[in-house]
This record gives C-alpha cells, structure tokens and sequence, in this order.
C-alpha cells in the first residue's frame, strides 16, 4: 500500500491592500505679491463661495481646472476676466462697497459673492 502525502500549503494572506489612493491635496493659489485675497477656482466652483474684502484690496482668482472659466459680474460693469484658461489668473481690485455676485459665462451654474466692504 502506496500512501502519498501531501503537503499543505499555506497561502500567506497580505491583508490591508489598500490601495491609497493618494490624490495631491489641491494647492491654494499663491498669495499675489503685495497680499490680496485669493479665490481658486476648483471643480466648477469658486473657493470660497463668498468673500468679504475692504474697499480698496485686491482680490485674484486663479483657475485650477482644466477647463476654462471665466469671473464675471452679474452687473456686467465690475469686472469681467474673460476666458481663465488652466493656470490664468484674474486680478480685482475691489472698488465701491457692495455685494457683487458673479458667475462664469462659460457655465453660468457657477455662482459667488464678493462683497466689499467700506
Ligand atoms: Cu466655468
């Protein structure tokens, strides 16, 4: 009588692949030279929504996306920076105090507020 043996064999379990997904966090807008406030423009959306600055500060967008947008007031007087390609940036110098709601004309869904302040 033959008996054949065999040898178990044991997997080796390497638990918690997880694979990270290890997104860069999204970088902030380089303050502009001489302060200011930012505003990033990021997956469709101005960042932040509403931003109060005092009259006479310098405000400056800068598209993060890879499409284009533009920053534009609702009044159609304000400002205007025309098509923000990846990387353009758009600078405001805030002026009269007021509410100023702007959008992209390029997805007018995109909605925010400066409001400047005396
Ligand atoms: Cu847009």
């Amino acid at each position: 009588m033959r008996l054949t043996r065999r040898t178990a064999s044991l997997a080796l379990l390497l638990g918690g692949l997880a694979a990270c997904v290890s997104e860069r966090p999204a970088t902030g807008p380089e303050p502009p030279p001489g302060g200011g406030s930012t505003v990033a423009i990021q997956n469709f959306a101005y960042v932040p929504p509403n931003l109060s600055v005092a009259s006479g500060a310098s405000v400056t967008w800068t598209n993060q996306d890879d499409v284009s947008h533009t920053v534009s007031a609702e009044d159609g007087t304000t400002f205007d920076s025309g098509a923000l390609a990846k990387g353009g940036t758009f600078q405001f110098t805030a002026g009269a105090p007021g509410t100023y709601t702007y959008f992209c004309r390029i997805h007018p869904f995109m909605k925010a507020t400066l409001t400047v302040t005396p």
